[in-house]
């Protein structure tokens, strides 16, 4: 063992600092309050000290740092979507992806894999190629392939599935990526709390004070905060954030579940996703093959998970990858995905003059955390919507203007 690795296990003082301060309690008022810390609402309070001088910001959380779908997800990171608003606003976030391990000098394990959405009908290939135009036009790097190109990227895979649903073709995008979902969280938190943000846990949002319109405070379950601007960034939450203004949205709560196998020597480099199969898989860093499907089809409020995605999941993973059989799944659990009639998040102003949104973000969200807490910071700071998310204004669904994602945003719904 190295001496000063030695001399630090046995020192009594130890000179890492925590992570984050705990705050003793509340100020009586904030610039800002954020509610919900997961990669969303930290990388907007981030992102507002940072780039915006706003430090007096509280971040309430109910529970622990990226307790939600934060620390839930498959982690599948890519920009090949199908609307041009979808496409620039996800690949900004790509591009900020890049840099963030270096801005909070921490190992986010992002690593750059390829992502496979596999075609296995005649009008997925169409599909597909749709994406592929729409992505290129817009300088993202996609293109449609044969499969031939699919299992020369993955050997092991049997192109027929079984004879169940043969891969006629793929949409391959070489920017997909995958990372350390937590890490991710953390590091916001640091970078914020570094700046003065203070992060508040085990702390509820239980209403929302409006007076004429606008929002005057925030009644929590450690007292009471001034503020006229709060952030609800709370993912499957979200409508009863909403219900305390008075809004009314589309978003629909639906589980969504995951699972990982016990680790293995690493095979399987590119991330694929079927939706014929409703699957996405990619194997971590640790060598877990880390799985998911469609969301649970009825609506419930409730993160426990079931032996049917386990079954329905492995079965159709069998399809693809026989050789699996003896594989053994470790842990399953499932997140509240806050669904939306056309794929896209909610973002930006609300009628509620000071009451922002970041939600919507159903099964695709992970991805947008380092956009989403950019272009929010930018909309809080300055009371505009930032250039980049005007398309996924709550106001788009009274006007009847959907900015339809549907076959892009994950697997078939
Ligand atoms: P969260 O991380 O859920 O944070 C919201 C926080 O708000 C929670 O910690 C909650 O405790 C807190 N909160 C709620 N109510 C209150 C209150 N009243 N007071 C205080 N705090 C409150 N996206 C991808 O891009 N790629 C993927 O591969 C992917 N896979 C997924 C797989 C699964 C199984 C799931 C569930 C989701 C997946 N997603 C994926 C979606 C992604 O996880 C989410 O969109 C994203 O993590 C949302 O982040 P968030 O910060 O908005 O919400
Ligand atoms: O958005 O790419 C995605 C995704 C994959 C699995 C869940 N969401």
């Amino acid at each position: 063992m190295p001496f000063q690795l030695l001399r630090f296990a046995l020192s009594s003082k130890h000179p890492e600092p925590r992570m984050f301060r705990t705050p003793e309690r509340l100020k009586g008022s904030y610039d800002a309050v954020i509610i919900g810390a997961g990669g969303h609402g930290l990388a907007a309070a981030y992102y507002l000290a940072r780039d915006h001088g706003m430090r007096n910001v509280a971040v309430l959380e109910k529970g622990y740092i990226g307790g939600g779908n934060t620390g839930r997800n498959t982690t599948i990171i890519r920009s090949n979507y199908l609307t041009p608003e979808g496409v620039a606003f996800y690949d900004q976030s790509v591009r900020l992806w890049q840099d963030l391990a270096t801005d909070f000098d921490l190992n986010l394990f992002y690593s750059t894999r390829g992502h496979f959405t596999l075609a296995h009908t005649d009008s997925a290939v169409r599909t597909m190629r749709w994406r592929a135009e729409v992505n290129k036009h817009l300088g993202v790097d996609s293109e449609l392939v044969g499969p031939e190109a699919v299992k020369a990227a993955c050997p092991q895979i049997d192109l027929s599935c079984g004879g169940n649903a043969p891969i006629l073709g793929a949409l391959y995008h070489a920017p997909g990526a995958i990372a350390r979902h937590d890490a991710v969280a953390w590091g916001y938190g640091r970078g914020a709390d570094q700046r003065g943000v203070e992060i508040h846990q085990q702390t509820e949002v239980l209403g929302i004070d409006v007076v004429g319109g606008r929002v005057q405070g925030v009644k929590t379950s450690k007292g009471y905060i001034s503020t006229p601007r709060v952030l609800s960034a709370v993912a499957g939450f979200t409508p009863r954030i909403t219900h305390m203004v008075g809004l009314r949205t589309p978003i629909y709560v639906h589980p969504l579940q995951a699972m990982v196998t016990e680790p293995m020597k690493p095979w399987l480099d590119p991330i694929l996703v079927s939706g014929s199969l409703h699957i996405y898989v990619s194997q971590s860093a640790r060598g877990e093959l880390v799985m998911g499907a469609s969301l649970d089809p009825y609506e419930l409020h409730s993160t426990r998970s079931s032996l049917d995605f386990v079954e329905g999941l492995a079965a159709h993973m069998l399809d693809m990858f026989p050789f699996l059989s003896h594989a053994k799944v470790n842990r399953q659990w499932a997140g509240m995905a806050d669904m939306t009639p056309d794929f896209a998040p909610v973002m930006g102003t609300t009628p509620v003059e000071g009451f922002y949104l970041d939600a919507g973000w159903g099964t695709w969200g992970f991805k947008a955390t380092p956009v989403c807490g950019m272009t929010m910071a930018h909309t809080v700071a300055t009371g505009r919507d930032h250039d980049l998310i005007g398309a996924f204004n709550l106001s788009r669904f009274a006007r009847y203007e959907l900015t339809g994602e549907k076959g892009a945003a994950s697997v078939g719904h």
